[in-house]
């Protein structure tokens, strides 16, 4: 374990120097480190991680990031540059699954999961900021969580390997917060590379980085942040779920990614009709997954654009996890010049991705913002978003 901040990182970082000077002035306690981790935008592969099929997500250029300093104490101090919980105390034996609120459910299920697995984390003070939109579907939580875990296993020189960390972080944000969700945010944003999608395997976590960059194309990927707010520990994610586990167990196989494309005939002899249209998202996605891998190595990213709006056809019509404002917002995008477009992750609201050429991305923009307002709709953010390296020190 380094116990002290590395003056040359925050030469290179200054929003991460700017979040120290912060942490001395707050807590006046020593800091060891400064810790970032990027939010996702999953570009196909869609609630495919929980049934062990493939998911193909990227970090993205905007991150969560803590300050974090060791106590001699059990306590932990967490405070964020947002929010209004002020400064919440909590004591290291009294963690328990439903004894956080707000944004300290992450770091403190982070904790909790690490000592559950046997790490003696201290005390800590922690200073946390993030530019990843809130509720936005692009992982914010999963990116604080990422940040903490990396920042934990450096000060406790646990040791773990990234396939470690994602487990851990599941146990969290599954045992702790309480939102069945897999394991696919975790791996974009502590694997994620600069200019390369997480090609992933959930089954085994066997993960390769396919490159995908749209600027040497001539293309952008815009988000289309609906500012329809979502949350996985809802309903309607957990049913997916559960709906997807009766389906396997219906066809006799250990998960839904043990299916292919041509059981559906049989599949729909044998279940009954939600639960079959719900099975045949799952299998249709993973095939499009793959797809995907090899059209971005043979073509690259020009060539996906159907297999996006077919992973978006599916979400919406087998999955039933779109809303109104997204599908606007995927309909408009395309018609106004997008090669693809898709909800990303894991729905109900949330953003859209649309990858479009430069040369219509204002026309695109425009028609989008145009749409919303004529249907009432509350003012969607729209921005672009590369791919970016994953979790690390930065300071
Ligand atoms: C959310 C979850 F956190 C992921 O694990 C994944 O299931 C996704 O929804 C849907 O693909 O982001």
């Amino acid at each position: 374990m380094s116990a002290a901040p590395d003056p040359a990182a925050f030469q290179a970082e200054p929003a991460a120097k700017a979040l120290a000077d912060r942490f001395a002035r707050e807590f006046g306690t020593s800091l060891a480190g400064v810790w970032q981790a990027p939010g996702r935008v999953n570009l196909i592969g869609e609630h495919t991680d929980y049934n062990e099929g493939f998911v193909l997500p990227f970090a993205i250029d905007r991150a969560a990031r803590v300050a974090v300093g060791p106590r001699a104490d059990s306590t932990v101090r967490l405070l964020s540059t947002y929010g209004d919980q002020g400064t919440v105390t909590a004591s290291l034996d009294s963690l328990e699954p439903g004894s956080a609120k707000g944004w300290t459910k992450y770091p403190l299920g982070v904790i909790w999961a690490l000592r559950e697995r046997g790490i003696d984390v201290p005390g800590i003070d922690l200073l946390l900021d993030s530019d990843v939109p809130l509720g936005a579907g692009l992982s914010s939580s999963h990116a604080i969580e990422c940040a903490v875990v990396t920042a934990l296993n450096d000060l406790t020189g646990a040791g773990l390997a990234a396939e470690d960390m994602v487990l851990a972080t599941q146990r969290a944000e599954n045992d702790f917060v309480g939102a069945p969700t897999g394991i696919m945010d975790q791996s974009a944003s502590l694997r994620g590379a600069k200019g390369h999608a997480v090609f992933l395997d959930c089954r085994d976590q066997n993960a390769s980085l396919v490159p995908f960059e749209t600027e040497p194309a001539a293309l952008v990927l815009l988000v289309i942040d609906t500012k329809v707010q979502h949350s996985h520990a809802d309903g309607g994610y957990a049913s997916r779920r559960a709906s997807c586990e009766l389906g396997a167990e219906v066809m006799g196989v250990k998960a839904l990614r043990d299916l292919q494309v041509g059981d559906l005939e049989e599949a729909s002899g044998l279940l009954d009709a939600v639960t079959f249209r719900r099975v045949r998202h799952v299998v249709t996605e993973n095939d499009r997954v793959l797809q995907t891998v090899e059209r971005l190595s043979a073509e690259g990213p020009g060539a996906i654009g159907a297999l996006l709006d077919a992973s978006h056809a599916s979400m919406r019509d087998d999955f039933e996890i779109s809303c109104p404002e997204l599908d606007l917002a995927v309909d408009t995008a395309r018609a106004n010049g997008a090669i693809g477009a898709r909800m990303t992750g894991g729905g109900f609201g949330g953003a859209a991705i649309a990858l479009t050429p430069v040369a219509a991305e204002q026309a695109v923009r425009a028609a989008v913002v145009q749409a919303f307002a004529g249907a009432g709709f509350t003012a969607p953010d729209i921005f672009t978003v590369s791919p970016a390296a994953g979790a690390r020190r930065v300071g």
